[in-house]
């Protein structure tokens, strides 16, 4: 008998998966009440063999949950979905990506090159679509792992694993640097070959315990070899292109295979996704970019930007991005971060409106980008959550989006008029 542990995407996978593979299971959730499936409280503990476990439920720090206690107590196996879907389809090849950033590229990026080539290869895990809705009929499966899935699961069999950077993030989960680190450093243990990024210091670290893995760092020469792209741009990118480079020569594609399926990558929804061009104006999706680390890859990577920012700010604000701002032509502030943005914009003296919501604030700025003669991009890299105005950053990608397809809309009727 299985525990379900959590019922959003993976646990809500997993329990119409378990019921089509006609195995016995029973759900829980500690803020959904009417789930539809047998509950808990209606089964004896000593029938449950194995939990899986949502990534988002406590496994450790700063308690276990409670129930995760209970099933210590109980000598249960915990799994993930991820695991599930090796058990039932233990015969296909697996590709595991995990590190700080960069992993849903680079997840996309493989299994794009792979398609390219024939490979019958699909993706899922962290990167937003559960393992468990993934057919069990395919030949390739590119797995995006975040910590809390490798720590939550038995080590998984992987053809090739690959490791993208470490930096600080999600202590409150692990707690510290060290525990994060050793979480990430699970996807090698039965890995036939390793790929580890080695450009920052924590990496480096990491690879020198492996010595059997490829390292991939900018230095690399093969770096040459990966010309400019149009839609994986600045220097994060072309380490996500290299990575994927490695990992797929780990698999067994040749150099000029992974060059040209690298070449026709479109690049991943809302993140640095171009969008359109009218004219001299690009317009670049970058909703995924919630914090100010991740908004300062996009204003690396473009030139003469109107930048649409705000949304519910984060503690650290937009402090870091202040060396980039050279780089704005102008900022649209809007949603509940607009007043602490526009004091910080304010005091280094960078073109800046205010606006109550985005669609306010893309519409000042389409009229101002097309004033200008020379090319440039209108960004949306909002270094923010979304919820104060969105269910989530799909959304105000989405949103954004639709915004964009509007103009497109006007601008042909225009064009209509005049001929
Ligand atoms: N819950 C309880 N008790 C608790 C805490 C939570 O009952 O004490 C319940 C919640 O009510 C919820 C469920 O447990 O119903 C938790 O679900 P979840 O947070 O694990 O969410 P899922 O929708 O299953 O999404 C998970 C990943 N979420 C997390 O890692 C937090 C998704 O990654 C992943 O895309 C999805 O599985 C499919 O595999 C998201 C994420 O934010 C995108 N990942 C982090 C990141 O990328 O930085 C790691």
């Amino acid at each position: 008998m299985y525990l379900i542990l959590g019922l959003a995407r993976s646990g809500l996978a997993a329990a119409v998966f378990l019921q089509q593979q006609g195995e016995a299971f029973v759900v829980f959730d500690d803020y959904k009440n009417d789930l539809g499936y047998p509950l808990l409280k209606e089964c004896d503990w000593s029938r449950i063999k194995t939990v899986v476990m949502s990534p988002g439920i406590a496994l450790s720090h700063p308690s276990p949950h409670p129930l995760v206690d209970k099933a210590f107590r109980q000598r249960c196996e915990i799994i993930t979905d991820c695991t599930l879907l090796q058990r039932f389809a233990p015969d296909k090849r697996y590709i595991g990506i995990t590190g700080t950033n960069g992993k849903s590229t680079i997840t996309a990026l493989i299994t794009h090159v792979l398609r390219a080539c024939g490979v019958d290869a699909v993706m899922g895990g962290n990167i937003g679509v559960p393992a468990l809705e993934l057919a069990l009929n395919h030949d390739v499966y590119v797995l995006e792992l975040s910590s809390f899935q490798l720590e939550r699961s038995p080590p998984f069999d992987l053809d090739v694993a690959v490791w993208t950077n470490l930096t600080e993030d999600h202590l409150a989960q692990h707690g510290t640097m060290e525990q994060y680190r050793a979480a990430k450093k699970r996807i090698f243990k039965k890995a036939v070959h390793k790929v580890i990024s080695t450009d920052d210091a924590y990496s480096l670290k990491v690879a020198d315990a492996f010595p059997d893995a490829l390292r991939a760092a900018l230095a690399d020469p093969v770096v040459h070899l990966l010309v400019d792209h149009l839609y994986l741009k600045g220097d994060h990118n072309k380490q996500n292109r290299l990575i994927a480079y490695y990992a797929l020569k780990a698999f067994g594609l040749d150099h000029d295979t992974i060059l040209q399926g690298i070449q026709t990558f479109k690049g991943l929804k809302h993140r640095q996704q171009c969008v359109a061009r009218f004219g001299a104006v690009t317009f670049i999706n970058d909703s995924k970019a919630t914090s100010a680390v991740a908004t300062e890859q996009a204003l690396k990577a473009f030139d003469a930007i109107h930048w649409l920012v705000g949304g519910q700010d984060k503690s650290d604000g937009i402090d870091s991005l202040i060396p980039y701002f050279r780089k704005v032509k102008k900022a649209y502030v809007f949603g509940a971060a607009r007043e602490r943005f526009s004091r910080v914009l304010a005091v280094h003296k960078v073109n800046f409106s205010a606006y109550e919501d985005m669609d306010e604030a893309l519409t000042s700025a389409y009229e101002e980008a097309t004033r200008e003669k020379d090319t440039t991009t209108i960004l949306l890299s909002p270094a923010c959550a979304s919820f104060d105005q969105y269910k989530d950053f799909e959304a105000r990608g989405d949103h954004f989006i639709q915004l964009i397809e509007q103009i497109k809309c006007k601008e042909s009727s225009l064009q209509m008029k005049v001929s």
